[in-house]
């Protein structure tokens, strides 16, 4: 620490130590050309925040464009996953170990991996603070940090999933106890939850109830099975097309939907689960279960909420067709984590990148950005062991199908591409910054259409 910072303390020491390493990364730079100075270890042209679907598919991109040396992503976990394969690891269709990776294959070669937790964002100084007290200094950030797990707003968890019962496909530690609780299933309610917040894939606390209504029947249980979707919405999908299918196939397979239940307690030893009907607040109902799929609330990360760069409810104020920051020009956020207002998907981060790729690179060269995100986001609905219903759509929840056939119907095709195709997309394309959406694959096999 220079004795100026020792001088002053607490966040005034902070802001004055990115200070003078902005200034010194200046100097530092100058020295490179020279060939005589340090490497500026602390400052870098594009810092990345989250090392996950959109953060290390930005890295890639942004290697391309400054070079890897100039690029690096903030991220503590030791394994990427791929979340989207953990809805059929919850019914026992996939092994979680297919879903994750180590970190730091996923990392592009030569961009730098900080293994760390940010802490604390400061944009009017261009830089943000690690978890291990380290300051670093960007020239453009990029904000993925995804969004934010809360089951501890539900009163019992997460405590209670140390009981059988009860699982939950949202997270690493809880998806495999789905399967658990599909497998000892007997007899009684198999209840499934949506909870009153924002959430990742909207589709998948359904997706889950279709899957174990499949799997009861196929072991000769369904019979035995009482299937609960409670959900704190008041329809059963966002998109009329899709909805349409899906209460086809509720009403078929005598599935019980409940609108504006929220989960808010589980008693886990006694297996009941306590909703409160969002039309008349205060008012509860306790239902017993034999198996319960809890997905919990979530929010934007903390670390967000509290920053300059969040809006009123705490994710990252972007404009929904540049991604580029509302207040701070050098900032962009893509995925979770951002007010774009559609859907939170992988599928979007994939189509946001392309879009963010294009912004950043003219902003770089101080042009103004051209390139415009519609929203596209999908959602692979699947209703079985072998059917998807391959939901895609923009922001004013309209349609926007990749192939040329009616994709509210539920096919074998579309799910194995849900199951086999898209993990190797993801794993080999989207994370190494080659998959921009399916958008051109649309105007091809919509050629001469209209
Ligand atoms: P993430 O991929 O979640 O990455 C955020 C990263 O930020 C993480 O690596 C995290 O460790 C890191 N991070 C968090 N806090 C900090 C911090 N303070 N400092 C540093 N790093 C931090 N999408 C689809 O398109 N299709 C599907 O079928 C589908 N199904 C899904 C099913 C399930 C069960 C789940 C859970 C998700 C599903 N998704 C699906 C959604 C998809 O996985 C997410 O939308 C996508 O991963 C979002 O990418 P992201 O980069 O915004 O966030
Ligand atoms: C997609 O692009 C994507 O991101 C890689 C997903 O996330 C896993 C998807 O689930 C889907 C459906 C898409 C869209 C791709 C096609 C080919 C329709």
């Amino acid at each position: 620490m220079t004795p100026l910072v020792a001088a002053v303390s607490g966040p005034r020491a902070r802001l004055l130590t990115c200070f003078l390493r902005l200034g010194a990364q200046q100097a530092s730079s100058l020295q490179l050309h020279t060939g005589a100075g340090l490497a500026a270890t602390n400052h870098y042209e594009v810092l990345v925040l989250g090392g996950g679907s959109g953060g290390i598919t930005m890295a890639s991109r942004m290697k391309r464009r400054v070079g890897a040396e100039n690029v690096a992503v903030v991220e503590p976990s030791e394994r990427h996953f791929y979340q989207p394969i953990w809805t059929l690891v919850g019914a026992g269709a996939k092994q979680l170990s297919s879903s994750g990776r180590p970190t730091a294959s996923v990392i592009p070669s030569g961009v730098e991996w900080i293994k760390a937790r940010v802490v604390e964002l400061n944009p009017d100084k261009n830089c943000i603070r690690t978890d291990n007290g380290k300051e670093i200094s960007y020239r453009y950030l990029i904000i993925a940090l995804g969004i934010q797990l809360d089951y501890e707003k539900i009163k019992g968890l997460p405590e209670g999933f140390a009981h059988p019962k009860i699982g939950s496909n949202y997270s690493v530690s809880t998806v495999e106890k789905t399967w658990k609780a599909l497998q000892d299933f007997q007899e009684g309610n198999a209840i499934f939850t949506f909870p009153n917040t924002p959430i990742k894939c909207a589709g998948a606390p359904q997706k889950i109830m279709y899957l174990s209504e499949a799997y009861f029947r196929k072991t000769g249980k369904r019979s035995k099975a009482n299937i609960i979707f409670n959900t704190s919405l008041g329809a059963i999908f966002g998109v009329k097309k899709y909805a349409g299918a899906l209460l086809d196939i509720i009403q078929e397979r005598n599935l019980t939907v409940n609108y504006k239940q929220n989960l808010v307690e589980v008693r886990a030893e006694k297996q009941e689960a306590v909703f409160e009907n969002l039309d008349k607040p205060g008012e509860t109902q306790v239902i017993s279960y034999e198996m319960l799929h809890v997905t919990p609330p979530m929010s934007s990360p903390d670390v967000l909420k509290s920053s300059p760069v969040a809006d009123a409810a705490g994710w990252v104020d972007v404009d929904k067709e540049t991604l580029q920051h509302k207040k701070y020009p050098n900032v962009f956020g893509i995925g979770d984590c951002t007010n774009l207002p559609t859907s939170k998907t992988a599928a979007a981060v994939a189509a946001q990148s392309g879009i963010l790729d294009k912004t950043i690179s003219l902003i770089m060269k101080n042009e103004t950005p051209v390139k415009k995100y519609d929203g596209y986001t999908s959602c692979p609905l699947v209703t079985g062991y072998s059917r998807v219903i391959l939901a895609e759509f923009d922001y004013n929840a309209q349609p926007l199908e990749t192939f040329p056939f009616d994709q509210s119907k539920e096919r074998l095709s579309m799910y194995l591409m849900k199951a086999e195709m898209m993990p190797l997309l993801y794993w080999n394309m989207m994370l190494r910054g080659y998959w921009g959406g399916p958008a051109f694959l649309r105007k091809f096999f919509h050629l001469g259409m209209h």
